[in-house]
């Protein structure tokens, strides 16, 4: 194969960072140079020259400003995950839609412009949770997660964080999943406490699952019947815990609103609308979950925490077409790899730590949650082997563009980035397609037959990609029957191309 002088130039500083991030120290480990030169000079030293080494080390540190070491202990963090979350339907992006609190969140921080999703539900979950290629972990929407994965919340709670998730779970557990039972419920794997759903879509005033007619709604493996819309028994738990939290613990909060995921009804702040008008319920629910955002911020506020809180907002797949979403100028939609079905709103925030009010173009995704979050905590992942997802909390934190390892996103249909260039390559042996992504976001323009060598090389790239199960323990998994079932969010044959 042969690359352009220029792509030629990025492969290398690729291989070079691969080499650093994958074969170094684990990712999310804190200072590991500092580790490791103690570690090497304590057996020609004796104590006391130990003790200035430390004194000096922890010195310079404190006189690096952005790694706000003095916060550490009690960074608070916050992941506001949204479903099914059109790229056009966010405010920064589209006037039409009134977001007003993501706005701020985003004004107040960072927006993420380029920030992926995998095409479905679960497939993104997964990857948020293991920080591993959803393609290794083979997770659909009714397989759930297997148990030999430590994920996001047990690395937190093993910190001494409180860990809280209140929302949609989608990572197993529901008797229907293949990997069913209560180990695999959220509060079996590091969460604290667990408030929601398992499945992939309730009904929002009733929480009773369309496809099964049962309820899904939980406190930590107990159903409960509640009145009340989900989105906003959800913020109500959410907010309860942090007034009622253990001032001395940190704590890690995972908010997965089920909104504005199908089946779509008129919101309590819009009652009077028809369903049919499917837009009109989209933007209506949207508005209701901004609403909700605003009531957890002005926790954090009055709680004196603002500062004290990192938090990430991300959708969790492009916008649905036919349930009214809008993903803007990109092509796709919900279930595709297109930019429309995985280039989706995001956006973090750090007062005095990250910068304000500006947008990065800097490739993030789903998988660079775990490590990022772990990094900016300053706690370490606790993962044996090498993650796919990349921390990018000094990128993010210096306010630089960081070029990374070449990722993939999608399960059976991937997408391979190695940006600007995307090769989409679909499980069902179509001819791939590669897109500049970087001057052509609107993918309007195949440039595989005009890059036959990008094509081979990224195409030579993904089985490696796809290889190994990646941070397992080894446990044996009960799981995996084999099952496969009809799913909500089921890969589309025919991905309708979408314009603004
Ligand atoms: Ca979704």
């Amino acid at each position: 194969m042969k690359f352009s002088s220029k792509d030629k130039k990025i492969r290398k500083r690729e291989k070079k960072l691969s080499t650093l991030t994958r074969g170094g120290a684990k990712r999310g480990e804190t200072n590991p140079a500092c580790a490791l030169l103690l570690q090497r000079v304590s057996a020609k030293i004796n104590f006391d020259m130990q003790q200035l080494i430390l004194f000096n080390v922890g010195l310079v540190l404190a006189c690096m400003p952005q790694l706000h070491a003095a916060d550490l202990s009690r960074l608070n963090v916050v992941i506001i995950v949204t479903d099914d979350h059109g790229f056009g339907d966010i405010g920064w992006n589209n006037p039409e839609v009134k977001s007003p609190h993501l706005d701020a969140l985003a004004r107040d921080g960072v927006r993420l412009d380029r920030y992926y999703a995998n095409p479905i539900c679960s497939v993104t979950r997964a990857a948020l949770m293991t920080g591993i290629a959803s393609a290794k972990t083979g997770v659909g929407n009714s397989t759930g997660l297997d148990l030999k994965y430590r994920i996001l919340p047990q690395a937190f709670h093993d910190a001494g964080y409180q860990t809280w998730m209140c929302g949609k779970w989608h990572l197993g557990g529901p008797a229907d999943s293949q990997r069913s039972g209560v180990e695999y419920y959220p509060h079996s794997r590091g969460f604290e406490q667990f408030y929601g759903h398992l499945g992939g879509a309730i009904d929002y005033f009733t929480h009773i699952r369309k496809d099964t007619g049962e309820l899904d709604w939980q406190r930590n493996g107990r159903n409960v019947e509640e009145v009340g819309f989900s989105t906003d028994l959800l913020v109500e738990d959410a907010v309860r815990h942090i007034r009622e939290r253990d001032s001395q613990r940190p704590f890690l909060l995972y908010l997965a609103f089920n909104a504005v995921h199908g089946p779509l009804q008129p919101p309590p702040s819009a009652p009077e609308l028809s369903k049919r008008d499917r837009r009109a319920v989209l933007l209506a629910n949207l508005a209701h979950m901004d609403a909700a955002v605003g009531r957890l911020m002005s926790c954090l506020d009055d709680e004196g925490l603002h500062n004290d809180t990192l938090v990430l907002f991300c959708g969790d797949n492009g916008g649905q077409l036919n349930q009214g979403a809008n993903n803007g100028p990109l092509r796709g939609e919900k279930g595709a790899t297109f930019e429309g079905g995985i280039r989706v709103p995001a956006a973090i925030r750090l007062p005095g730590v990250l910068p304000k009010g500006v947008t990065t173009q800097q490739f993030l995704c789903a998988m660079d949650v775990f490590p990022t979050l772990c990094a900016a905590a300053g706690i370490p992942t606790g993962v044996d082997e090498p993650l796919d997802g990349v921390d990018l909390w000094e990128a993010l934190s210096q306010n630089e563009e960081q070029e990374r390892p070449s990722f993939l996103m999608g399960n059976k249909d991937v997408a391979c980035f190695a940006p600007p260039w995307k090769l989409i390559v679909p499980g069902r042996g179509e001819t791939p397609l590669l897109f500049n992504i970087v001057d052509d976001p609107k993918e309007q323009r195949d440039e595989a037959a005009a890059h036959p060598e990008i094509v081979a090389a990224l195409t030579k790239e993904i089985p490696e990609m796809k290889r190994g199960g990646g941070g397992g323990k080894n446990r044996r998994d009960p799981g995996s029957k084999g099952r496969q079932k009809q799913g909500e969010g089921k890969q589309r044959k025919n991905q309708r191309e979408v314009l603004p």
